[in-house]
Parts: C-alpha cells; sequence; structure tokens
C-alpha cells in the first residue's frame, strides 16, 4: 500500500511516445495507444471546448435561471413540485439556477474572464434560497455550496491564476450565499440520534415531516471538504464539526467483523439498512473524501481512516490476478456483503469508474491502471458507461447513461501521473463518442439506452461543471491547474478548491499545530521516496497496460471489435 499524495505532479515522468523507439516490436496496441501528436492535443482541445460551449450557450439562452437544460426540446426544468416523490428530480433540482452555479469553475478553469464575471453577477442578482424546494443534503451541497465556495475563493485569490476573475463591487456575495444555504441544512442534523444527517431538507421549512430515517453514507458521510472550508472561511466550527461528527458515527458502526461499510443506515439507531458493501453508488465518495479531507486540512485521522478502508477494501472487495502480472480473470472490485465479505451480487456501476482517480491519489497507480482499464473496456463496447453492468452476463443490468464524469475523471488523474499517450486517447474515445451519441438538438442528452442509444431530455448539470472540465483539462497540458496541481483539489463534484495554509487553519482553536501542506507531489510520507518510483517503468514508457492484458480485459467484457 501506498501512501502518497498529489501524484498529480509526477512531472519527472518524460514524455513517452518516443521511447517507443527503444523497444523491439510493435503490436496493434502500440500502434494505436502509444502516441498522440500535437496537432491532435490541440484539435481535442478545442472539441472540448466546443463541447462545453454547445451546452453552456444553450443552457443560458433556453434555460437560464431554470435549474437544467433539456437539450432535445431547448427548454428549461426546475423541480417536479407537481410530484414530490419524483427524487430523480427534486433531490437535484431546487429551483436555484443549478447549472449555471455548478458551472462557474469551469468557465475560470477555461480563462473566460468575461462570462465568469457576468455569470457571477447574475447568480448575484437572482440566487435565492428561500424556496419550498426539498432537495438531498449531499446534492445540494456537493453541486452549490461546493460550487459557490469555490468560485468565491477563485475570486479572492491576490494571484489571479485563471485571468481576472474578480467582478466589480465584490463583496463576497457567494461567500453569503453558500453561508445562507448551509444554515438552511443544519436542520438536517438535529434530532437524529445518531448525529447523521437526515438525507432531505426543505429549504425554507426544514426536515419535511415525512422525511425517512434512512440515509446512504456517501450521502452524509461526503459533507467534510465544503463544510469545513465554510468552517474555516467563517472562523465558525459549527459546520465542520457536524459534518465530522456524521463521518465519525458512520466509523462506528462499520461491521466489527470486517471493517466494511454498508450503503444505508438508519440515522436513530445506527442499524445497516442496506448491506451492500461497494466502491459505488451509495458510498463512493464517503471513501475519497476520507482522502480528501486529509490533502485539504492536514488532519492525521483522515488519513489513518482512509488506509484501514483502504486495507479492508483490498482485501474484501477485490477479485482477479495481480494488475498487468500473473494469470487468471482480470482484477475487479465487486460488491459485496459487509458482514462477511462474500460476493454480494454480479454487477458494478458507473459510479465506482472513479475510484481509480482516488487510487491515483493514494498513489497506487498500477492498480489504478487496471481498474480503469477495465471501464474503459466496458465503454468501448458501449460508447458509454451503462449505470449497471453485470460482469458475468457480461452485459449491462440497467441501462442509462446520464453524462457522468468518472470515467473521464480517472482517465485525468492517470494522465496527469503517467503522462501515457495512452489516457489521451481514451480521452479523445469518451469525447468522440459523447458527439457521436448524445448530441442533441441543442445540449448533450442523457443515453436512455446504451445499446440503442436512445437519447432522454435531461442534461444534468454535472456534463458542465466535471465531465467537460476534466475533459478540457486532460487536452490543456500548460493549464495552471495542471503546471501548479499541488495547490489544488478536486471536491467530488469537480469544483476546484486550493490547498492553502488558510484553509487548514482553524481559527476557533488558540493554539494549533503547523500542519504541513505536502510540497512537491511527490514525496511519500513514509519512506521520503520519490513518487515516480511507484509507476514501473513499462506504464511509463511503454502502453500502461501490457497489450496481453488490455486483450484480457476486453475480452472479460465481451469485447470483440478490438482496435
Ligand atoms: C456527481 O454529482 C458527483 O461526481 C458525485 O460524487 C457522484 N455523482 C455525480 C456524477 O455522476
Amino acid at each position: 500500500m501506498y501512501y502518497h499524495l498529489f501524484v498529480l505532479m509526477l512531472s519527472c515522468v518524460p514524455s513517452v511516445g518516443r521511447l517507443y523507439l527503444f523497444r523491439g516490436s510493435w503490436d496493434p496496441y502500440d500502434t494505436k495507444y502509444g502516441h498522440f501528436s500535437e496537432t491532435e492535443r490541440l484539435e481535442m482541445l478545442q472539441a472540448s471546448k466546443n463541447m462545453f460551449y454547445f451546452g453552456y450557450d444553450s443552457y443560458m439562452k433556453y434555460a437560464f435561471p431554470q435549474d437544467e437544460l433539456n437539450p432535445i426540446n431547448c427548454s428549461g426544468r426546475g423541480p417536479d413540485y407537481d410530484n414530490p416523490s419524483n427524487i430523480n428530480i427534486n433531490d437535484v433540482l431546487g429551483d436555484y439556477i443549478l447549472t449555471l452555479v455548478d458551472t462557474l469553475d469551469t468557465l475560470a478553469v477555461m480563462g473566460n474572464e468575461t462570462e465568469f464575471k457576468k455569470a457571477v453577477n447574475l447568480i448575484k442578482d437572482n440566487l435565492d434560497f428561500d424556496k419550498s424546494s426539498t432537495v438531498q443534503v449531499f446534492e445540494t451541497t456537493i453541486r452549490m455550496m461546493g460550487a459557490l465556495l469555490s468560485a468565491h475563493l477563485i475570486i479572492i485569490d491576490p494571484s489571479q491564476p485563471f485571468g481576472n476573475m474578480m467582478p466589480i463591487h465584490y463583496e463576497g456575495e457567494l461567500l453569503h450565499l453558500a453561508h445562507d444555504l448551509a444554515a438552511r441544512l443544519l436542520p438536517a442534523f438535529e434530532n437524529t440520534a445518531t448525529g447523521i444527517p437526515y438525507p432531505r431538507i426543505n429549504l425554507r421549512h426544514g426536515v419535511p415531516p415525512d422525511c425517512i430515517n434512512e440515509t446512504c453514507t456517501s450521502g452524509a458521510g461526503t459533507l467534510v471538504l465544503e463544510f469545513g472550508i465554510l468552517s474555516r472561511l467563517l472562523g465558525d466550527p459549527v459546520y465542520e464539526s457536524l459534518a465530522r461528527r456524521a463521518v465519525q458515527m458512520l466509523w462506528k458502526y462499520r461491521s466489527n467483523v470486517t471493517g466494511l461499510f454498508g450503503n444505508v443506515i438508519n440515522i436513530q439507531t445506527g442499524e445497516w439498512v442496506g448491506k451492500m458493501s461497494g466502491l459505488g453508488a451509495g458510498i463512493d465518495s464517503f471513501y475519497e473524501y476520507l482522502l480528501k479531507s486529509y490533502i485539504m486540512f492536514g488532519d492525521e485521522h483522515d488519513l489513518k481512516m482512509f488506509n484501514e478502508s483502504y486495507e479492508t477494501i483490498k482485501f474484501h472487495m477485490r477479485r482477479g490476478s495481480r494488475c498487468n502480472n500473473g494469470e487468471g480473470n482480470p482484477p475487479i472490485y465487486v460488491n459485496v456483503n459487509m458482514m462477511t465479505g462474500d460476493t454480494a451480487n454480479t454487477w458494478i456501476d458507473a459510479l465506482q469508474s472513479a475510484w481509480s482517480g482516488v487510487q491515483v491519489l493514494n498513489g497506487d497507480i498500477e492498480e489504478a491502471i487496471c481498474s480503469h482499464a477495465l471501464y474503459y473496456s466496458i465503454w468501448r463496447k458501449y460508447g458509454a458507461l451503462p449505470e449497471r453492468y453485470n460482469w458475468q452476463m457480461k452485459s449491462p443490468d440497467v441501462m442509462f447513461y446520464p453524462l457522468r464524469p468518472e470515467l473521464v475523471e480517472s482517465t485525468y488523474y492517470l494522465y496527469q501521473a503517467t503522462k501515457n499517450p495512452f489516457y489521451l486517447h481514451v480521452g479523445k474515445d469518451i469525447l468522440n463518442s459523447l458527439n457521436q451519441h448524445a448530441k442533441a438538438e441543442c445540449g448533450y442528452g442523457t443515453i436512455h439506452n446504451v445499446n440503442t442509444k436512445t437519447l432522454e431530455d435531461r442534461m444534468e448539470s454535472f456534463f458542465l461543471s466535471e465531465t467537460c472540465k476534466y475533459l478540457y483539462l486532460l487536452f490543456d497540458k500548460d493549464n495552471h491547474v495542471n503546471t501548479e496541481a499541488s495547490k489544488w483539489l478536486f471536491s467530488t463534484e469537480g469544483h476546484l478548491f486550493p490547498v492553502s495554509r488558510q484553509l487548514r487553519k482553524k481559527s476557533w482553536e488558540e493554539w494549533q499545530p503547523q500542519t504541513p501542506i505536502p510540497s512537491a507531489a511527490v514525496v511519500d510520507v513514509r519512506t521520503n521516496k520519490s513518487n515516480c518510483d511507484t509507476v514501473s517503468s513499462d506504464s511509463r514508457y511503454f502502453l500502461p497496460m501490457k497489450s496481453r492484458y488490455l486483450e484480457q480485459m476486453e475480452l472479460a467484457v465481451g469485447l470483440h471489435d478490438t482496435l
């Protein structure tokens, strides 16, 4: 197990294409993936921009100030007030200009000063949380609060790394909005016997009387970054301590036999209602935030919980051969019963593809390469990722693909860590399939069925905030986020937070130990060795996976139209 952080700065990895010269023979995989020309990179950079602006401009034209764009009908949508049980919509849409808020820092990353400032002013003038909308605490935290905090921090950054992003007369309004929103979420933490929050809140009236006493693990345990940053900016410990208490309680209720968590818990009794333990829906970002909280705030306890969980996950969920090595079925992380570690079912879901990115952040690059390759093979088979894929039947169990970012997110992390052109090809494949299958009249639509490629009239806000951002950053090699990667951390919604001394301080504590910020990406905190050493020379200089293992992966998912 590795303990390397900030591997995104692996600038010590030399350019790869030329190194193929040293290799004796070329196989078809080398030919396809071994080189990515500068011209091609610039074309893809432009293509990723075009993709973003097609969606963004259409949202502004047809949907603003509503929450989301309907990309087929060219109209906007907000909460489904007529049908409160439509949680697929209502958990996320709060009648609060969701897409524009969620997109703010993508505009900054793309260096669009004019549009960023215009958007901030529109939000200042139009955003009001005093609405009778019942939303999910988790979704509104990661999409809305995270976006507001990220944009605020970009605006007040004295070095203005993305250009001049300071709107005239800015007086911290985005921070005030984030504060107002967080205050409206606080009742979710009241009247719960465990301290684990209710899953939903009405922004005007508090916890709805009919709210269930159950929440998913990621819903309750993925709040620490946003709540912690808010607390530290305000000098008010309340938000961070509530978010941390929820994590502590989840930690306390993990199985004392396996060390695993379930995916749904009763917030009054602490009993696990959903005993499936995996890395996908309902639990994915819980693990991600244990590690990211440590990176952001430097609290060793977060790292300890993450490290322990990481070992447990590998022990109980991982099946198959070693990565890039050995015989047998290719590696896969499966869903298990939290009490026994027995395999619980035969599907994996699309959200789990973010795990490879977490593995990269943890310095476990070889494992990340393999867990990513499995999902890329599935992508190649369908030109999208089905929401659930049955690895035994080699077919999707749940057919839709709502433009999720996780695979391109992991692709981005792996490219930053290895600089291997393979990952630029993966990004190109993803971008091309999105243009081929998901492009609609005025935006990009959810793929309703990955087999038939029929579309649904919905473009979720994370398409602009994450999918397009990671694609763009993958190809924008000189972007400040890439050249100064140790200074930034992506939230689970792809929002950028600066890793800074200011946010490491708890102004409410009189004396605080100085927690050092890991400086150059590359130092293993245990061994003091360069992080570059964790990438085998094969993965650095040749394909990240040996061809025969890539081929095995393709066979495992039933992909036959190889290369
Ligand atoms: C996003 O809102 C976040 O990435 C979250 O952690 C998981 N789901 C979506 C995207 O798929």
